[in-house]
């Protein structure tokens, strides 16, 4: 079989070297700076080094648009490819051991064959996704005007046994969640009744509640457009929250970055399913616009901070069953993937250390005394302190790279890829277009 590169632990401990010198310096300033702070730098070292966030197995393929996609060299062909690079981008940060699977793009032939390639490689499956958003090949019944709230029953029962099959592969691949993101929804006025819609998907999402396994958690992922563009049936936190309740205790409501309107207070969204006990977790990523699916922290790095700030607090205050899944969802139509997906990871970590460095006393102080101007700067001093020298350490601790993407380019991964992926015309390894 043909040998598959991969970068190892003695080439990353060969890259540290060079930055190790300015590393522990800048680490023993920041120190002395928090010291003063009456912040103990080990601590927060530790908190980076815990940090843990899933990669999308479609996130590691190039991404495009309804315009066009323009594939990058050394494209993984399919999960084992795609598992590798995964495998690559966890060897080099450390906090992404986890890969997020979608069906059918991922199927395997054989589950356990999957899981113990994942887990040869430091790998594990973390929440599972259907797909009734497009049409297979010999598929009965089309997805075109609707999949969980298809006016026809036939529709509806193809979609709601894609999912039990989802959750059953899940189990096998020891997964523990399931996400289920329909677009169902309308392009006209008219076209589809409301209230109906909506019951539909309560009536197929409880067929789908019921194939759960006791110990597992059902994600319900709201988006407010696209690929409808007149009414979406999830389209925010408010029907999501009411279907997770409907459902029952093991369902909550998936945030995924990118699915609110321009200028929608999601750090307030995240507080409310906070305190409603009903957060699923995220889809983490960034966007201008719409749906954009760019770098997580690329375009609003206040909002992921003030986002983490919230969830920092409730692990602080011991909030009852708080444990939310975190995700990254992008797509990479521009940047190399990998590269994308290890800086983004970086950049929630980022986001996370900074929020512990919130003085949480000053701000409830500031809150209480309606001081707003030191509420805001109480944020804006944890936001605006680098904590860069702290995710270095702690990546180097947990044996991956100072400089995951220096290390990456010094590696010559993707050139050897390329090599050993030789680019099918046409053909992408499946996914998003
Ligand atoms: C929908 C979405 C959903 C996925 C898909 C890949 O926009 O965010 O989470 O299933 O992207
Ligand atoms: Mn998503």
């Amino acid at each position: 079989m043909a040998t598959h590169f991969e970068i190892d632990d003695n080439f990353i401990a060969e890259q540290n070297k060079k930055a190790k010198a300015w590393v522990e310096e800048d680490y023993e300033h920041l120190g002395k700076q928090l010291s003063r702070r009456g912040r103990d730098i080990e601590g927060l070292t530790a908190k980076a080094q815990a940090f843990r966030v899933a990669v999308p197995s479609w996130g590691v393929g190039t991404g495009g648009t309804r315009f066009a996609r323009f594939p990058g060299v050394g494209e993984p062909r399919g999960i084992f490819e795609k598992l590798e690079d995964c495998a690559t981008i966890n060897k080099l940060v450390r906090t992404t051991p986890g890969v997020s699977l979608h069906i059918p793009w991922d199927r395997p032939e054989d589950a356990d064959t999957l899981v113990e390639f994942a887990r040869a490689r430091g790998l594990h499956f973390d929440a599972m996704n259907s797909n009734t958003f497009q049409d297979q090949a010999g598929q009965p019944h089309s997805y075109k005007y609707g999949s969980l709230t298809h006016p026809d029953a036939a529709v509806r029962r193809q979609a709601v046994e894609h999912n039990v099959e989802c959750i059953e592969l899940g189990q096998k691949l020891g997964s523990k969640a399931h996400t289920v993101w329909v677009g169902d929804g309308g392009n006209f006025a008219g076209q589809q009744h409301f209230r109906r819609a909506l019951a539909l998907y309560l009536d197929s999402m409880r067929d789908i509640y019921a194939a759960l396994p006791s110990d597992w958690r059902l994600f319900i992922e709201h988006k407010f457009y696209e690929p409808a563009f007149y009414s979406t049936v999830i389209n925010d936190w408010g029907v999501s929250y009411h279907c997770a309740r409907e459902l029952g205790p093991q369902a909550f409501c998936l945030v995924d970055l990118g699915h609110h309107a321009p200028n929608v207070n999601i750090e307030m969204i995240v507080a409310r399913l906070i305190q409603f006990g009903k957060l699923a977790g995220f889809h983490f990523n960034d966007s201008k616009y719409g749906d954009d699916d760019l770098d997580a922290g690329s375009i609003k790095p206040f909002q992921l901070f003030l986002i983490f700030n919230e969830l920092v607090d409730a692990e602080l205050e011991g909030v009852e069953n708080f444990a939310p899944a975190y995700m990254l969802d992008q797509s990479h139509n521009v940047t190399d993937p990998v590269e994308s997906l290890m800086s983004s990871a970086v950049e929630l970590s980022r986001a996370y250390v900074q929020a512990h460095l919130v003085d949480r006393e000053a701000l409830k102080a500031a809150q209480t005394n309606c001081d707003p101007l030191m509420a805001l700067s109480t944020l804006k001093q944890a936001f605006t302190t680098d904590v860069s020298p702290i995710l270095a350490v702690a990546r180097e601790r947990e044996g991956g790279a100072i400089d995951p993407v220096a290390a990456y380019r010094a590696s010559g991964y993707r050139q050897r890829k390329a090599e050993e992926r030789p680019a099918q015309m046409g053909a992408a390894a499946s996914g998003i277009v």
